[in-house]
């Protein structure tokens, strides 16, 4: 039976990269895999996607995991103790998309900062890592975001990077990469992934966002590391059992689908520059260096939510991520034509709006 297409069909869906559905060739690999009970570790298939991240991200080895989510809190989990500190951004995934997991699984603080477009400053770090007195409370974790999702995208520089993670190594405390994204910020820099994430003690990223697989993400550290990982895993309840099906359409997304991420970044700042065109809507396109376009909106009378309405009306789908932004994620199943709709549209009811007696 040919595979059915969700109701999302023909509408213009920029709500986020997640919604990518797999290729052909990727339910291809996915029908044709080989595959064993992967919590004896005998799957095959995640065996070489694992090989294949490690690979990537040049650490010694990788784990994979259901969710980037999960990554994440594994990581926590495994770097820290009950009763420390996390340090990471304002706005980063950890702290604000995963329920306080840190807390109820780990027993950590978060130490949120404000980072500047999502970019945490050295010397913000520096000052919040706990002098090592005993009856203080410690930092256990520092995890920074690269590229950073509700501050648009934003990729972390990677000198700052490398400055706060030496900084940190100096005080043994390890720095996780929640990397969702690192392919986007690598495709960007045209760098390679593993020197994004070398001076990183542990990085996530995942396989079913821009890459298109539809699940899954890894975990990728040192051997040591990922053998506590999948003790957590597992404890969290993500011991998989045939998962080669899943992890073969995430080798095909490392094989296949990495390069093309430009396209939808040059898209983004098509989306973009677009957008600082119409009244009543704000954003600095220059800042827009990836796939996600976060934009404000400013006319009077007008909320990010009732814009978000207003598009969808018309086909085309957003995310209100609170009173006046909006966000809007490229990805491969959204072209330029796509996008010069979505644009056309979006001017076109922001100007309606404006018309309005208010
Ligand atoms: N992000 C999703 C939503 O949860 C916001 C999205 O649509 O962007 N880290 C980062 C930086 C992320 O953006 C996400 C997902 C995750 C972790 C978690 O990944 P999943 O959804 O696989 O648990």
């Amino acid at each position: 039976m040919a595979p059915t297409q969700e109701s999302t069909a023909g509408l213009i869906d920029l709500r986020s990269d997640t919604v990518t559905r797999p290729t052909a060739a990727m339910r291809r690999a996915m029908a044709e895999a080989e595959v064993g009970d992967d919590v004896f570790r005998e799957d095959p298939t995640v065996r070489r996607l694992e090989e294949a991240a490690a690979a990537r991200t040049g650490k010694e080895a990788a784990l994979f995991v259901p969710t980037g989510t999960m990554g994440n809190q594994i990581a926590v989990n495994v770097w820290t103790r009950p009763g420390q500190e996390v340090i990471l951004e304002e706005r980063s995934h950890i702290f604000n998309y995963e329920m306080g997991t840190m807390a109820v699984f780990s027993g950590v603080l978060p130490r949120p900062l404000r980072g500047d477009d999502g970019v945490l400053s050295v010397e913000s770090v520096r000052k919040a890592i706990r002098p090592p007195v005993y009856y203080l409370t410690q930092t256990g974790l520092i995890a920074l975001e690269n590229t950073h999702n509700m501050a648009g995208g934003t990729i972390f520089p990677v000198s700052g990077a490398e400055t706060i993670c030496a900084l940190a190594r100096a005080q043994r405390i390890p720095v996780h990469l929640d990397g969702a994204r690192l392919f986007n910020a690598a495709v960007a820099l045209r760098r390679d992934p593993a020197e994004l994430a070398r001076p990183f003690d542990s990085v996530m990223f995942c396989l079913s966002k821009g890459l298109g697989a539809p699940v899954g993400s890894l975990i990728c550290g040192p051997a040591g590391f990922i053998d506590e990982a999948l003790r957590v895993r597992k404890r969290m309840g993500g011991g998989m059992r045939q998962a080669g099906v899943l992890a073969a359409a995430g080798l095909v997304a490392l094989e296949e689908n990495v390069e093309r991420l430009a396209e939808d970044h040059q898209n983004a700042l098509r989306l973009a520059e677009g957008i600082s065109g119409i009244r009543g809507l704000s954003i600095q396109s220059a800042r827009v260096q990836t796939n996600i376009v976060v934009f404000e909106v400013v006319g009077d009378g007008i909320t990010a939510k009732e814009v978000v309405g207003l598009w969808k009306e018309e086909g085309v789908l957003a995310l209100a991520i609170d009173e006046t932004q909006v966000r809007a994620v490229t990805h491969y199943d959204v072209d330029r034509a796509g996008v010069e709709r979505a644009l056309a549209i979006l001017a076109k009811l922001m100007h309606r709006s404006a018309a309005r007696p208010s």
